[in-house]
This record gives structure tokens, sequence and C-alpha cells, in this order.
């Protein structure tokens, strides 16, 4: 591996070996679509130092080994890092400024180019408030084997501003910075990232995609709505896509659930009773898909009578519910609503992961935690008032992913996949299929608009993977792939789960669930098959 800095025109190299000076490197400039591999990397350096005034290049590595990525911190499994394809690794910055406070700000990127390019192009957004450059390997949604190893080219943005972590809100203070979190930053990075792959490929990409989770989702969103032409094919996983309003929620829903616990500092329900909740709840709902098999599929069709968990419903002590417990079960998880009982944020779903105690993703909502943006107001009596103009007011609130008409993107051919895990705590699936079906309004109805985007389910999941009992291991990229390049529209996608061994299932476009055939193993998705319920 080799380092090189480049700051404007001025190149230092920080692991010295062979590497060339800066007028030897720039002759490699001019052959760098006959370079491979290494020396390629190498060129890459002066190459981009030459071509965009504003950009400096921070580090170039080329990445020859699976030892050298931190498989943890980029949450690589076993069989996403054996997958590994070498590929030179560069960083970046541009729009370098100082900003409010002298404060130093810049947009930061990311670019992995696979020794091996397979012709496309792959966005991977970000996380948090970002403030990072994560590794650019693109592996959400991609199954055993990220976009990266599969030859695609990816870049990744730190959203325009620089932080240790991915909660640190200081630059909300920068009118700039928060223009480039809302969605300059993914933007303006993806046309340098375009930029640099012509540059070394000596082609333009055949494809663009954008795949992102949280607010990578939103990020993801954000391109479909303000940069209709820019992406061929999307993914959008459980967007952080109003989060002024579902940190409210989180908010409402620990407040309300606390208010009715003997502390008020906790869970109102025990270990015993949560089993109980979700017991009832699969009880009631979890072989409406055709099984009882701990997976929820009809999300939608699932009406949880919450009153059969009385106590004087039960005959044994300690697994069931008072009133005001039953209540505050309903209240916190239909949602906040305005003075005017106007529905502020459209609440959460009953599903198997809302007794998540943290172990294997965020706590779930039975936990009665906050979402980590407005804790704060944990220690005080929720005022909805107050609190809804807090919310209105916050500053993330002007990136709001609202926008409902996609005509053009659909025009330009363009396809868009949806995933949202029922068990998230932080973004209900609620609100982001309600958009969806929004959108599908404003954008041509269902039908038509049902043509080029897509809406999954995925039952049992936290925020983004995880979850007590999910199939959160799923290859959704290979089948927007085909999508957009074979015009074949995904009729399903086969899920796994680490927490589930040994089951598969296919997750079905909504209106459909996966069906058991009532004849075949049911472990396995062959035996399931995609059908609207209650249709034969
Ligand atoms: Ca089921």
């Amino acid at each position: 591996m080799k380092k090189i800095k480049i700051i404007g025109s001025l190149i230092l190299v920080s692991i010295i070996s062979d590497f060339h000076n800066p007028a030897s490197a720039s002759s490699i400039n001019t052959d760098i679509s006959e370079l491979t591999g290494k020396a390629r990397c190498e060129a890459l350096a002066t190459l981009s130092s030459q071509t965009f005034t504003d950009l400096e290049i921070h580090q170039v590595d080329y990445i020859d080994s699976k030892e050298l990525i931190d498989a943890k911190t980029n949450r690589l499994n076993m069989e996403q890092l054996a997958a590994f394809e070498p590929y030179c690794r560069l960083t970046g910055y541009f729009e370098k400024r100082t900003g409010v406070d002298n404060l130093p700000y810049a947009i930061g990127f990311g670019l992995s180019l696979p020794d091996q390019w397979n012709g496309k192009f792959l966005f991977q957004g970000g996380g948090g408030l970002n403030g990072l450059i994560r590794e650019p390997l693109g592996s959400l949604a991609a199954g055993d084997v990220p976009a990266l190893f599969r030859g695609f080219a990816v870049a990744t943005s730190d959203g325009g501003h620089q932080s240790d972590t991915v909660f640190n809100p200081y630059f909300f203070a920068d009118q700039k910075a928060l223009i480039n979190f809302y969605y300059g930053a993914v933007e303006k990075s993806t046309h340098v990232a375009l930029e640099l792959i012509s540059k070394v490929y000596q082609q333009d990409p055949q494809q663009n995609y954008f795949v992102g989770c949280s607010t990578g989702g939103r990020e993801a969103m954000t391109m479909s709505q303000r940069a209709p032409e820019l992406f061929d094919g999307i993914i959008v996983g459980a967007p952080a896509r109003q989060t002024n309003y579902s940190e409210l929620a989180n908010l409402w829903s620990a407040k309300r659930l606390r208010k009715v616990s003997e502390d008020q500092n906790s869970s109102p329900f025990t270990p015993v009773q949560q089993q109980a909740i979700v017991n009832e709840l699969l009880a009631q709902c979890d072989a409406r898909d055709g099984l009882a098999d701990g997976l929820l599929f009809d999300v939608v069709g699932c009406d949880f009578k919450t009153e059969k968990l009385l106590c004087q419903n039960k005959t044994s002590k300690g697994d069931c519910l008072n009133q005001q417990q039953v209540t505050a079960l309903n209240e916190a998880f239909a949602g906040p609503r305005n003075l005017g009982g106007e529905q502020i944020y459209p609440g959460f779903y009953f599903d198997t992961g809302i007794l998540a105690t943290g172990e294997r993703s965020i706590p779930g909502l039975l936990q009665a935690e906050s979402g980590p943006l407005l804790s704060i107001y944990m220690d005080e009596d929720f005022d909805v008032a107050k609190q809804t103009k807090i919310a209105k007011n916050f500053p993330l609130a002007g990136g709001n992913a609202l926008l409902t008409n996609l005509t053009t993107f659909a025009l330009n051919g363009s396809k868009i996949m949806f995933f949202h895990g029922v068990s998230d705590p932080w973004f209900s699936a609620k609100d982001t299929f309600e958009y969806y079906q929004n959108m599908h309004k404003d954008s041509g109805g269902s039908e038509k608009a049902g043509n080029w985007s897509q809406f999954y389910f995925v039952p049992g999941m936290g925020h983004c993977g995880g979850g007590e009992q999910a199939l959160d291991q799923f290859d959704m990229l290979t089948s927007l792939d085909h999508w957009v390049t074979e015009q074949e529209r995904p009729t399903s996608v086969i899920a796994t789960g680490k927490s589930m061994p040994g089951i598969s299932r296919p997750l079905c476009p909504y209106p459909q669930i996966p069906i058991y055939d009532g004849q075949g193993d049911s472990q396995v998705a062959s035996s399931f098959v995609c059908k609207i319920p209650n249709e034969s």
C-alpha cells in the first residue's frame, strides 16, 4: 500500500518508496488509460490534481489485500470480505472554505476504483449526521458481494462537514454546510466522481446507482427528488426523511410509555409482559400470510387488538396488561398528534422487533428510549405544542425528503426500490410507506408508477438491519441492476438472516406478500409465492 498526499499543486508522499516526483508523475498522467492496477492508482493522484482546480486529493491507496479493510468498522461479514477484489481508494476534498465562527468546511469524498471495472457507478449513502468519509464499498443491500467487489466504481461523501463522530451537530450553525448536508454534497461529489471515473477508465459509466440507508436513504430519496436525471437506479433503505418529526414521534412514544411505568424512568412493561405483547401479536397476525413462522409479512393487514392483552381476558398473572398500559401502548404506537388532533407523524407498526433489547439492533419501542437527537427532552414533561414547535424549526427540517413528483425521474427511465425494517424504532416503515403511496399519487398513479418503483417491507428487521428475528441479508442491487439494464421488473428478493439460520424467504414488492404453498419445505424461499393477500 502506498500513501500519496496532494495539497493544491504540492505533492507530499507520505510513504515514500519508489514513487515518482511530480514531473515524472505528470508523464504517467498522459498514459493513464494504458495503465492498470497499482500503477494506475499512483498516476491517479497527479491526474486529479491537474483536472480539478478546486480538488485536493488527500490520500490515494492501492488496496491489494482484504487484510487492509477494517471489516468490523465497515460491517462486512466473512462472505462479503471473501469476495474481495483489488481496488484503488482515493479520498479528497473540494469547495474548501471558512464558514461561520471561522470554522473550516469542505466537501470530503471517497472513491473506490476497482481494477476490473464493470462499467457501472454506485454512490454509497452516508449515515447519522455524516461528517466522516466511510470506506466506499457498496455493501448495503448487496447480499454477499459488495458492489465494489463486483466491479462497480463506488463513491461516498462526508456530507460537507468534518467530524470524528456521526452525531456531531456543530454544522447546524452554518448555512452552506446545511445545504450540503441536505443534498449538495452528494450531488456535487457524484459529479466529481463521474469526472474522475471517465478520466481513469476513459469511458463514462453506463449506469449510475445510489444505495443508502437511514441518512443515506434520505440522500437516495433526495437524489430521486432533486436530481432526477442523475441516477438510473436507486435503493432507499429506512430513510431519515423527516428526522425532526420521527424524533418527535420517538420522544412521544417513549414519554407516553414511561408515564405509566412505576418510576417513570423506564419501560412500563416487564420482560414477561413484553414477550406477552409479541406473543399476542403473533397469535393474531402471524398466520395471516399462511404460516405461523414468527415473521409477520402481512404488515398492512394486521390490525392488532391490544385489548386482548388486558388482565381480565387472561387467566395467569404477570403476562397481561392493565387498562392504563394498554392505552399507553396504543397511543405510543399511534404516533403524536398536535393540539388540533392532526397527526404529526404516522406512528409505528406492531412487529416482533419491538421488544429488541439493544443487543442486535437499536432498542425496540417497548424499551421506551428516545431517538438520538431529542433525547435531551426526556427529562421534561411532553408538551405537544412546545415539542412540535421545536421539531418544526429543527435545522435538519430543510433537508426533509418530502417531494412526491418523480415524473422526470420516471421519464428518464430510472427505477427506485424502497425497503424498510418493520421493527425500525427510529424511522417508521409506516412513514416511508405513506410517502411511497403519496409519491405514486403525484407521479401518475400506482399502475404507472409501479413500473418504475417498488416498496419492500422487511418484517422483524430493525433500523437498516438487525432485529431479534429477521431476514436482514438480501441482494437488492442485482434486482435493481437487472431492472435498469434488462427492463426486468423484480418479482421478489430472497432474504436470509444470521438471527434465523437455515431460513430463507422471498421479500415481495407491495402489495404482494410471500404466501406458503402448503407443501414444500417451509424453511426455504422456494416454497413461497408472492401474492396479494386474500387473492387466490
Ligand atoms: Ca408469518
